[in-house]
């Protein structure tokens, strides 16, 4: 069955609820204080099922000027308004500001009602049209059906019911396939049942059972039961007005404005970018970092303006505005917002959100411009490809885009496609579909060889840099996937080699950039060293060498397994730390125990290099500590073995 949602709009007490009383039988004024005032404070729901079988939703809204923000909540997301008009009135202040809201809002359809013509002559009723014709000049109502009716005679129904039914007919269905929002009109408890929301589902669908989040402020819960136009449903689609039962939720957490959505599938913002256009009857012009009431779905909060592209808005302008909102709302590009007044409240204009998540903008910036032209007047295509483009080197999953542009699921997926087919794009993650702009992608690489570049010039005698820390050295949070595919192309095409975990440029030679022979000659001192070798900072001050040259010398040795390291800035020849070694487990073995006087004995070094030494033999395990004495640990296992103290020489980055 198809759905269509009908919104009454129009000036105080023009006959909109009696209008929907007479269609459906139902009184939508339901409040003691609508009751005894006799006007319509709170919006109305009901339906009609239309002879052609189309259910129509209707929202009867207040035409109060108090309650306008009422009115802009219930016609957000509507399909079809009927502007009441009563004939012995005729148009009035809130006939045309319903009119500017509908307008702003881009409601594609509607018709005009004249109601309660048992009150007028013809030719009062004739005027009445002729006015009524001049209204909708230049709007969406332009050449719409006028019918006239007596909601207490019952005149003009039948027409009525068929010109209904025939513009729901031409009312597009709406697509069920996009991301499930319900902006929540009301909010109350059953008893029994508890938490119950209501609203106008916008797009997407919501079954039982699923898991739903608040926004913003991210409450969650499961959906218990479901009912459109009072029937339990399993299932709920765009286009309907909807009710939920929500299990885990407290309704007093929940109010009008806030957006029911599928759990993490979106999220609030309080900045957007948006297309303004200011209404030609303004009172005045809108000036840069004014507030004003701003109206999304059905929420209600203040925006501050920040004017992108001049220095102020003069009646009948339109243009781009950054707008910082007071609280976060729930919004998506191509979602329409009016904006009031905050002091005299009326409606000044309204438009079209193109990103809800932008950064800070400069005012005046051409390529900020740019951008939001694309984004106003561009093709899906030219909309993803600029997400994409702005993504950066980190990339963005279909999730992501799917919160940054109004087009399908699926067809955000067939332009991916597309585009990645053209290579115009490279995917990184075919299970979140996450992509990145190609030309980033290629700056990426260059990086990545840039940093490789500058790491060899700095630690010329290391033979290649860690996987892991090149990619902390790239500029963004890579992920680990887009790192890999990166990686690998790098080296099948030979621009990098890797060895075991290490990556070096393919002419980076140690031997080549070791023109002064620093290796030998700082292999040559340690050795005459014996067990008081020169430190780093002895030799380079003594060649006049850079010490980090010395250093990474030092470190290169230690990896080419030449060298011991014993501790920051100590290193050892390996013939004469074995040979201690060999001392070291003869002497305990025939003497069970030694103290360290006697092991600097031995060594015949100063305690400088005998005490670091006899706590790296605790360390590798070889000895065990006992007050001032040592024995051996490893007792009864071959000492004579070499290569017990390889893993303890870690490379460090002193
Ligand atoms: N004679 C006559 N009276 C009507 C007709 N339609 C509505 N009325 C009366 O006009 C008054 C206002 O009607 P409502 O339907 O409450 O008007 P409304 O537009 O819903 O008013 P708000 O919701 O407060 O903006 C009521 O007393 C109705 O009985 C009609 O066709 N003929
Ligand atoms: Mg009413």
């Amino acid at each position: 069955m198809k759905h269509v949602i009908l919104g009454t709009a129009g000036h105080i007490d023009h006959g909109k609820t009696a209008l929907v009383k007479a269609l459906t039988g139902v009184d939508t004024d339901r409040l003691k204080e609508e009751k005894e005032r006799g006007i319509t404070i709170e919006l109305g729901f009901t339906y009609l099922d239309l002879p052609s079988g189309i259910r129509l939703g209707i929202v009867d809204v207040p035409g109060h000027e108090k309650f306008v923000k009422h009115m802009v909540a219930g016609v957000w997301g509507i399909d079809l308004v009927a502007l009441v008009i009563a004939a012995d009135e005729g148009v009035m202040p809130q006939t045309k500001e319903h009119l500017d809201i509908c307008k702003l809002l881009k409601v594609k359809k509607g018709l005009i009602v004249l109601t309660k013509i048992d009150l007028v002559d013809r030719e009062l009723l004739e005027l009445v049209k002729e006015e009524v014709t001049d209204i909708a000049e230049n709007t969406f109502l332009k050449g719409a059906p006028i019918l006239s009716v007596s909601s207490t005679t019952g005149e003009g129904f039948p027409q009525l019911i068929s010109t209904l039914d025939l513009l729901a007919k031409e009312v597009e269905e709406r697509s069920s396939d996009g991301l499930f929002r319900l902006p929540i009109d009301r909010v109350f408890v059953i008893k029994g049942f508890g938490t119950v929301v209501t609203g106008t589902m916008i797009s997407g669908s919501l079954s039982l059972g699923e898991t739903v989040e608040i926004l913003p402020s991210g409450l969650e819960g499961k959906v218990r039961n479901l009912q459109v136009y009072n029937r339990p449903v399993e299932k709920a689609v765009a286009g309907q007005r909807t009710a939920v039962n929500l299990q885990g939720m407290e309704a007093s957490a929940i109010e009008r404005g806030d957006v029911l959505v599928r759990s993490q599938s979106l999220t609030a913002t309080q900045l957007i970018d948006v297309h303004l256009d200011y209404l030609p009857h303004a009172p005045r012009p809108l000036r840069h970092r004014t507030k004003q009431r701003f109206h999304i779905g059905t929420n209600l909060t203040t925006a501050s303006f920040f004017l992108l592209d001049r220095e102020e808005f003069a009646p009948g302008e339109a243009g781009f505005v950054q707008l910082r909102l007071e609280r976060p709302v729930v919004a998506l590009p191509q979602d329409r917002f009016v904006i009031r007044g905050s002091g005299a409240v009326q409606t000044l204009g309204g438009g079209v959100v193109l990103d809800a998540h932008p950064g800070k903008h400069k005012r005046f910036f051409s390529s900020v411009i740019e951008d939001l032209t694309i984004l106003k007047d561009g093709t899906g295509e030219q909309i993803i490809g600029l997400h994409i483009l702005r993504s950066g080197m980190g990339g963005i999953t279909l999730e992501g885009l799917l919160n940054r542009v109004a087009v399908s699921p699926h067809e955000v997926e067939t332009i991916l496609r597309k585009m990645i087919e053209r290579g115009d794009i490279l995917l990184v993650d075919s299970e979140r579909l996450k992509v990145i702009d190609i030309h980033q992608y290629q700056r990426l690489k260059e990086m990545a060889l840039d940093q490789l570049r500058l790491f060899h010039q700095r630690f010329a005698m290391k033979s290649g840099l860690a996987k892991e820390e090149l990619r902390t050295k790239l500029p963004v949070e890579l992920d680990v996937k887009l790192f890999q595919i990166l990686l690998n192309e790098l080296v099948q095409s030979k621009e990098m080699v890797l060895e075991r975990d290490k990556i070096r440029l393919p002419d980076h030679q140690i031997s080549s950039v070791d023109e002064k022979g620093l290796v030998k000659r700082v292999e040559e001192a340690i050795s005459k060293g014996g067990l008081q070798p020169p430190s780093s900072k002895e030799l380079s001050e003594e060649w006049s060498e850079e010490e980090e040259k010395v250093r990474s010398v030092l470190e290169h040795l230690v990896h080419e397994g030449v060298l011991i390291k014993i501790k920051s800035g100590m290193y050892f020849h390996r013939i004469h730390f074995e040979n201690l070694r060999e001392k070291l487990i003869t002497y305990l073995k025939s003497n069970k125990e030694i103290t360290t006087p006697r092991f600097k004995e031995i060594t015949g070094a100063s305690r400088k290099y005998a005490i670091p030494l006899i706590e790296y033999f605790d360390q590798i395990k070889l000895t065990l500590r006992l007050g001032e004495r040592r024995v051996l640990r490893t007792a009864g296992q071959d000492l004579g073995s070499k290569t017990n103290h390889g893993p303890q020489v870690r490379e460090s980055k002193d």
